[in-house]
């Protein structure tokens, strides 16, 4: 049973334990519902008190339950039989109070909480409508406009501002049970009675197109391509009328719509795909991984100078690593700057800004890394380089220290035989800016160890990133997937007279942030053909091979930082504008690759754009340099831009279905990118089968 009934002093305690978050299903509503029951009946229980063990009150709906029919009691039940109790009902919060949990304790009369305690309505973050009357108790409680700002962005806030905004009434010592029935015996002897938040109207005032249009541009990048939050409008306004039976039908309604929608079951794909992805094949056995107090990173460039603030912003020490005194300088300035811009922009306070910037020190002597626990080489993209620098770190670590490479194109296998403690090495693939991208793309290696994974996944958590395990190959898996797939197509239909402006539009209008053309030139097209370079030399590739990027980096046309790329930039100012120059380059280099132009409509920029990822996904997985379909649609949502709504490559796939994604394959064969359309051996065993890369997933974890 997750709910234990006791009474303390005449006060009763509903206590939630359902580890590891207290996440509401059937048996919790169950017991909610019996604790409302009987703190009404027993006379002696003067009030009734909902508190939860464990490091969190409730933190929402069972989403595993919800994939579901709901079974009964009904949220809507349950919530009525604690606003209708004739006692007074108080919810201690502790921990994150999110989604269902919260509605539980709106529910409630009273509401106190701990001062870390942090609390909102993520829903939307899921694609989903509250359905357990977030949606007309919210209004009532904070006002609308708050209300509706908390509900479209789902961030959490915490107690302070809760407590401003009129959410909860009291601040309580850390002790969610003791300080939660403490507050109870307050009320009781303040003779405070029960306080029906539907009754609470007079806070839900209408509110008008221009604060709803203002709220909906405040979050405007995070609603790109989403639709969850017209619904959501609708219920707010409901609860602005009187009728607030009314409002819970249509809540109610409207949240039943939105679980079945494909925004919302890609959306919790991606949540469970993110929490999945640590579980790794053959974990059992494995030497809990040591804590990382101190690393070393060689390199203070773009990379190292970013891994370095990651480090630190999650409490490592962190010595940085350079050959030359203006290079460290430049590194430490360039940490220093970001710092300070962060402060500027109120992400973080002064007072952090200088303990992150103290815990990163600059050396000039490999020796630095004489007491680490961890070694990683961020140094230029070359093979003999950073063979060189991870046997002078192999040769400093300590013996129990990892040693990680930051490379996005080399062999792990080389590099680790460059060493002494080949097991101990790994690949650790940070996305640019390192202290900011959630992926880290955990490279392993023939000789690496287990114990090294476990460590790496360990450390992705402290990072507090998204670390997903891949195998040694040619590119690894997203680059691999964007290089032979997505940016390959899109280059090649540039050669076959497509303006990049159109690639860039069709795919920002499918969902991604920005255009391949766009991001090619926003991350400096000379750092594509230097990677490209070396995966070449490591596995050959059939030609036009980003023949246009590679030209442009040729004529110093490096994107943004040079002013040119495939756009060109006005000082100062990173809008994309067309360049006359770039049509007439690129078709020399059709005319040189013996290329036609050739006439592509918008679905098929999109198609060839997004199919070829997944022919590439599908080729990965039978290699084995994937555990799961849902680990690329990670890597491609958390590091490659791919809309989170649409759940990833694979997962998109999923939803077009495999036999149809095969078709359109086969339609594409003839649009001039040859064998790269030749449908991968397990997408079309998995389409011949009436199968799905999710089905293949669960497969192999059973
Ligand atoms: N349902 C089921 N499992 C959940 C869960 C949930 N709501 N939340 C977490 N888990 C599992 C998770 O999969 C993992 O499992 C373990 O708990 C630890 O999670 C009616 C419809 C609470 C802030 O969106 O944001 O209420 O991998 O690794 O980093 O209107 O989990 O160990 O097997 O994430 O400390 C709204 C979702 C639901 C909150 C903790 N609630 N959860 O973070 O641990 S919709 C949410 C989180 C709803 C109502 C509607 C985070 C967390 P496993 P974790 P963490």
């Amino acid at each position: 049973m997750s709910v234990a009934f006791e009474i303390h002093d005449g006060i009763a305690l509903a206590l939630v334990d359902r580890p590891p978050v207290n996440a509401i299903n059937a048996s919790v509503r169950a017991g909610l519902l019996d604790a409302a029951r009987r703190a009404g009946e027993i006379s002696a229980v003067r009030a009734l008190v909902i508190a939860c063990r464990g490091r969190t009150f409730m933190s929402g709906a069972d989403l595993a339950e919800l994939a579901g029919k709901v079974p009964p009691p009904s949220y809507v039940d349950v919530l009525t039989a604690l606003e209708n109790c004739p006692k007074p009902v108080i919810a201690s919060l502790h921990g994150t109070a999110l989604g269902g949990g919260l509605e539980v304790a709106m529910a409630c009369h009273y509401r106190c909480a701990t001062a870390s305690a942090r609390m909102g309505m993520p829903e939307m973050t899921l694609g989903i409508l509250p359905g357990a009357g977030g949606t007309q108790r919210l209004p009532r409680l904070v006002g609308t406009l708050h209300a509706l700002d908390l509900l479209i962005s789902g961030t959490p806030m915490d107690s302070t501002r809760a407590k401003g905004l009129g959410l909860i009434d009291e601040l309580i010592g850390e002790d969610p049970i003791a300080g939660g029935l403490a507050h109870a015996q307050r009320l009781v002897a303040a003779g405070a009675g029960p306080r029906p938040t539907r009754s609470l109207a007079s806070r839900a005032t209408p509110i008008g197109e221009q604060d709803i249009a203002g709220v909906l541009e405040r979050h405007a990048r995070a609603l790109k391509g989403r639709t969850t939050q017209r619904a959501l409008i609708r219920a707010v306004n409901a609860a602005t009328q009187p009728n607030f039976e009314a409002g819970l039908r249509l809540e109610a309604e409207l949240s039943a719509e939105s679980l079945d929608a494909p925004e919302s079951r890609a959306l919790r794909h991606v949540f469970f795909a993110e929490r999945e992805c640590a579980r790794i094949p053959g974990l059992a056995g494995a030497a809990s991984p040591r804590e990382v107090r101190r690393a070393a990173v060689v390199g203070a460039g773009t990379m190292g100078a970013g891994i370095a603030m990651a480090l630190a912003d999650a409490g490592i020490d962190v010595a940085l690593i350079e050959r030359g005194s203006a290079a460290l300088e430049r590194g430490l300035s360039n940490i220093r700057s970001n710092y300070e811009s962060a402060v500027q922009r109120g992400r973080i306070d002064a007072a952090t800004a200088s303990g992150r910037i103290s815990r990163i020190q600059g050396f000039l002597d490999m020796d630095a890394a004489g007491e680490a626990d961890l070694g990683i080489e961020a140094v230029f993209e070359n093979l003999e380089l950073k063979c060189s620098v991870l046997a002078q770190l192999d040769r400093v670590l300590p013996g129990h220290a990892i040693v990680a490479s930051n490379t996005s194109s080399l062999s792990l296998r080389i590099l680790a035989e460059a060493t002494r403690r080949p097991q101990a090495v790994i690949g650790l693939h940070f996305f640019s800016p390192a202290n900011v991208m959630r992926l880290l793309e955990i490279v392993r290696g023939a000789h690496t160890s287990i114990d090294t994974v476990v460590a790496a996944l360990s450390l992705a958590k402290t990072l507090r990133k998204t670390g997903v395990v891949v195998g040694d190959g040619f590119g690894f898996v997203g680059n691999r997937m964007m290089l032979d797939g997505y940016f390959r197509e899109s280059e090649l239909m540039l050669l076959q007279g497509v303006p990049p402006a159109r690639i860039d539009s069709v795919m920002e209008s499918f969902g991604f942030a920005m255009g391949p053309n766009k991001v090619n030139d926003m991350a400096g097209v000379d750092v594509g053909t230097r990677v490209r370079a070396e995966l070449v030399r490591r596995e050959a590739r059939p030609a036009p091979y980003h023949v246009v990027s590679d030209a442009l980096t040729s004529l110093g046309r490096l994107g943004q930082k040079s002013g040119r790329g495939i756009y060109r930039y006005e000082p100062d100012d990173r809008t994309a504008l067309p360049d006359a120059e770039i049509e007439p380059l690129v078709a020399a280099l059709a005319a040189k690759h013996a290329i036609a132009p050739r006439e592509v409509s918008d679905p098929e920029i999109e198609r060839r754009c997004v199919l070829s990822l997944v022919n590439i996904g599908a080729s990965i997985l039978a290699e084995g340099l994937a555990y799961r379909a849902s680990d690329i649609d990670v890597i491609w949502t958390s590091g490659y831009g791919f809309p989170r709504w649409r759940g990833g490559p694979m997962h998109y796939a999923d939803s077009l279905g495999l036999k149809e994604v095969v078709k359109q394959m086969r339609e594409l064969a003839d649009t001039g990118g040859g064998s790269y359309w030749s449908v991968s051996r397990l997408l079309l065993e998995l389409a011949q089968g009436g199968r799905t890369f999710s089905e293949w997933d669960r497969e192999r974890a059973s």
